[in-house]
C-alpha cells in the first residue's frame, strides 16, 4: 500500500473492507483444509498444546483495546490456546505491573501486552521472560534500549507514516494556516511519542503557514493519559491556552473521541482530527463535527501478535531481525529493532464510515 493511499478515502474503503473482513476467518479455513489433506486430521501447522496466553491492554476500558483482542481471541482459537484478557482499569506503568506480576504467579505461557509505559514495566517484564514467558509487545512497544525483554514488537505501521499522515489531515482541514496542538494519551507511551516526535519537522518543513501552539512540539502537547475525563480537561486547556489554536491532533482512540465530545458540546471552531475508532467516531463524523480521522485495523494487531507468540513458543521464529511468519493470510518480516509493522492507516470520512463502524 503507498501513501497515496493514507489520503483517498475511496481506495482506502476498499481496500480496507478486504482487510478487515478478511483477516482472520479465511486464513484459518484454508489452513485446516491444507492440513486435513496431508495428515487427515484438523491440526494446523502451527496448532499446539494448549498454551495459556494473556491478553494485556493499557487499560481494559479502551474501546480500541476490545478489537485487539477480538483480533487475539480469534487467533487462540485457531491455534487451539486459551487467552484471557486481563489488565488494569487506567493506562499507566505501575498499573500494568500488578497484573504482569499476577501473570507470573498464575504461571501463563505468554503474555502479549500494549505498554502503558516505555520504561516503567521493563523489570516486571524482565522477571516474566526470565520465569520462561514468551512476550510479545503490542500496539505500544517499549523502549528501544529495552527490546530484549520481548521476542518481537507488532506495530501498526512506520512511525514516520502515521506521525506524517495526521499532519496532512489537519493541514487539510485548517486550509495549510495556523497553530496546531496535540492531545495525546501518556507521556510515557512508546507509540504517541515516536508518532508526535515524526510530526514535529514535518509539519515545519511542508506547511510554511501552519506551527506549533506556543513556538514548539513541547509547547503544543498536551496530556489527556488515555483518560476520558483528563482528555477532556486538557482539550479544554489547550483552548484556553492557545485561543487561535487552529486544529487538534489527538493521536490516540481516547483523545480523539474526547476532543470530538467536547468540540461539539462547546461548539468550538477548532478541527480536531487524529487517530480514530470508527465505531466511536462515526456519530461525530456524521454530523460533521470531524471530517477525518483514521487508524489501523486493532483487530488484526491483536491477531497477528498472538500468532508471533505461539510460532515463537513452538521454536518456529525467533523475532530475529530479518526473520518472518506468517498469521492468517499475512506475513510479516521482522525489521531493525526487532519489529514487524502490519501496514498503513486507513482514513475515515463520512464516504465510509457507515461501513467501517460496522467493523471495529
Ligand atoms: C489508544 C491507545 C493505543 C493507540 C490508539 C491509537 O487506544 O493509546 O495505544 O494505539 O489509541
Amino acid at each position: 500500500m503507498n501513501n497515496r493511499l493514507l489520503k483517498s478515502g475511496l481506495r482506502t474503503f476498499a481496500l480496507s473492507a478486504v482487510v478487515a473482513l478478511g483477516i482472520a476467518g479465511c486464513a484459518s479455513t484454508a489452513e485446516t483444509e491444507t492440513a486435513e489433506e496431508t495428515t487427515g486430521s484438523t491440526e494446523t501447522a502451527t496448532e499446539s498444546a494448549e498454551y495459556r496466553i494473556a491478553i494485556m491492554p493499557k487499560a481494559i476500558n479502551i474501546g480500541y483495546f476490545s478489537a485487539w483482542d477480538e483480533g487475539a481471541q480469534k487467533a487462540c482459537e485457531e491455534l487451539g490456546a486459551t487467552c484471557d484478557y486481563i489488565g488494569p482499569n487506567e493506562a499507566t506503568g505501575p498499573a500494568q505491573v500488578q497484573f504482569i506480576n499476577q501473570v507470573i504467579q498464575e504461571g501463563y505461557d505468554a503474555l502479549v501486552i500494549s505498554a502503558a509505559d516505555q520504561n516503567a514495566i521493563v523489570p516486571a517484564l524482565q522477571e516474566a521472560a526470565a520465569a520462561g514467558i514468551t512476550i510479545v509487545t503490542s500496539d505500544a512497544d517499549v523502549a528501544a534500549e529495552s527490546a530484549d525483554a520481548r521476542l518481537v514488537t507488532i506495530l501498526p505501521s512506520a512511525a514516520d507514516r502515521i506521525g506524517t499522515a495526521e499532519v496532512d489531515w489537519v493541514a487539510e482541514e485548517v486550509g495549510e494556516e495556523g497553530c496546531v496542538a496535540i492531545l495525546s494519551a501518556a507521556a510515557t507511551a512508546a507509540n504517541q511519542n515516536v508518532w508526535i516526535a515524526a510530526m514535529g519537522p514535518y509539519l515545519e518543513s511542508t506547511y510554511p503557514n501552519m506551527s506549533w501552539c506556543g513556538g514548539d512540539l513541547e509547547s503544543a502537547t498536551f496530556y489527556g493519559d488515555d483518560d476520558a475525563t483528563k482528555s477532556v480537561e486538557q482539550f479544554n486547556a489547550i483552548l484556553s491556552q492557545y485561543p487561535d489554536v487552529a486544529g487538534i491532533i489527538a493521536p490516540t482512540t481516547v483523545g480523539v473521541l474526547a476532543a470530538a465530545q467536547e468540540k461539539k458540546a462547546k461548539g468550538a471552531s477548532v478541527a480536531v482530527t487524529g487517530l480514530g475508532l470508527p465505531s466511536e467516531m462515526a456519530p461525530y463524523i456524521e454530523d460533521g463535527t470531524i471530517a477525518k480521522v483514521g487508524l489501523w485495523n486493532p483487530i488484526d494487531l491483536g491477531y497477528v501478535a498472538v500468532y508471533a507468540a505461539v510460532l515463537g513458543m513452538n521454536g518456529e521464529f525467533d523475532g530475529s531481525v530479518g526473520s518472518t511468519f506468517s498469521a492468517g493470510e499475512g506475513s510479516y518480516e521482522v525489521v531493525e529493532g526487532g519489529i514487524a509493522y502490519l501496514g498503513d492507516p486507513f482514513t475515515f470520512t463520512i464516504d465510509n464510515i457507515a461501513t467501517f463502524k460496522e467493523i471495529y
